[in-house]
């Protein structure tokens, strides 16, 4: 626990702590941002990371970061090492990076590739399904290494994008509909034909709660992202209120020529809240995507696209993850809490496989928005969590016209945690 952390503690046992969050919610202000504690205290976080992130699916990288047998990428799921490994026939699994012999994490770097999964400790040697083929020979006669496989986690993947999640029984209410229209909306692009062509990782001093926030809304961009606002429109999806005729048209437009080249487009929303959702939006008129510029990034456009022009297609999922997929290069974003006030933010920027680096795109100009725009949005973060840790804190009301997503997140964020703490 760090300074910050000590300074938040409110009760002496989670037992209260959860009764105090579920009466903390009853009395909450709708349409108004959370209490401090929501933000900053160690129990809070901790009852978020047991009935959210140890409960839900989330998104943790793409399938073209591991093309091929043995390919395995790592991620930490608050204290949880996950490892996602491709196998020889393809199928991609989610496992525990944990040792079943003394427990130690067995892959430690971030990427690799491997014939087997050998722990590095005693060298208890793990094929890529997860089974125990070698625990050298010094174990007791009768030791069973049938029983002492790697623990799996839940792993799905649909349209390129892989979760996983880490409860004994994953929910399937809305997400199986989620994925099957991903892989539709997907199919343009051909993830297993892209590579990851630059990826950045950004610790954050800010609840995981401010970050999507953030992201949530657009009221903050006119102020903050000059940058991006040189191709993207703040209109949210196509029924946003505040879209004038002009968007409308432009829109039209632009949809007219997806529908011919039968690129999907329409809004589609799952489960409460809108916590999945897709939908393709046009950028700027006058720019392709979103560079400097507005020029393409990369020569070669992804999977079967033709028209530059595709705007973005915007894929939210709850609780971790916001995304642009564009006609010629695409954009995933993860975000993973630390502790109650500190967060990583990793976004990746993926280019057809066959691009080649300092001929069909540079590096530079891929990443130039999204680099200043999530460093904007990191000090926005940080500084939205410094003032709520001040005693002079208040939750503060959202506008409706221009936050209605946080509205929704926070809707989806609250019903969760009643339910779960309700109903355990
Ligand atoms: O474009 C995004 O990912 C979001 C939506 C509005 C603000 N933010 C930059
Ligand atoms: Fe893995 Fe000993 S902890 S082999
Ligand atoms: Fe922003």
């Amino acid at each position: 626990m760090n300074q910050n952390d000590l300074l938040n503690v409110r009760h002496t046992t989670l037992d209260e702590a959860r009764s105090d969050m579920l009466d903390a919610l009853r009395k909450r202000l709708t349409n108004h941002s959370l209490e401090a504690r929501f933000y900053n205290d160690p129990h809070v976080f901790r009852i978020d990371m047991e009935e959210v992130f140890q409960k839900e699916w989330l998104f943790v990288g793409m399938t073209s970061e591991i093309p091929s047998k043995g390919n395995y990428f790592t991620v930490q799921i608050g204290q949880n090492p996950i490892l996602v490994v491709r196998d020889a026939q393809g199928n991609i699994n989610a496992f525990h990076n944990t040792c079943r012999h003394r427990g130690s994490v067995l892959c430690h770097e971030q990427r690799g590739k491997v014939a087997n999964l050998v722990c590095p400790y005693h060298q208890w040697t793990y094929d890529l399904k997860g089974n125990l083929l070698f625990a050298g020979n010094e174990m007791n006669q009768g030791f069973d290494k049938g029983q002492h496989g790697l623990q799996a986690a839940h792993c799905k993947h649909s349209g390129g994008f892989i979760f996983v999640c880490l409860a004994q029984t994953a929910p399937d209410d809305e997400f199986d509909a989620f994925l099957s229209s991903l892989d539709d909306y997907m199919a343009p692009y051909d993830v297993e034909n892209t590579k990851l062509a630059a990826e950045s990782t950004m610790y954050e001093r800010a609840n995981w709660k401010l970050v999507l926030e953030n992201n949530r809304e657009c009221y903050h961009c006119a102020g903050s992202h000059p940058e991006l606002l040189n191709s993207l429109l703040e209109w949210d999806d196509t029924h946003d209120p505040r879209a004038p005729q002009d968007f409308i048209d432009h829109y039209n437009a632009q949809a007219a020529q997806w529908d011919a080249e039968g690129i999907p487009h329409q809004h589609k929303s799952f489960g409460r809240s809108q916590r999945n959702r897709m939908v393709r939006m046009p950028l700027k008129k006058g720019t392709k995507v979103m560079t400097m510029d507005g020029s393409v990034a990369c020569k070669k456009l992804l999977g079967r696209v033709k028209n530059p022009e595709l705007g973005s297609m915007r894929i939210l999922h709850l609780p971790n993850s916001w995304n642009h997929m564009q006609s010629d290069h695409f954009i995933v974003f993860r975000v993973l809490p630390i502790s109650a006030q500190e967060s990583i933010v990793t976004t990746k920027w993926f280019v057809h496989k066959d691009a080649v680096e300092g001929v069909d795109y540079e590096t530079e100009k891929l990443r130039h928005v999204w680099d200043a725009t999530n460093e904007q949005d990191k000090n926005l973060g940080e500084r939205n969590q410094m003032g709520i840790n001040s005693i002079g804190y208040q939750p503060g009301p959202y506008s409706e016209t221009y936050e209605f997503g946080i509205i929704n997140f926070l809707e989806w964020y609250t019903s969760t945690i009643q339910k779960n703490l309700v109903t355990p």
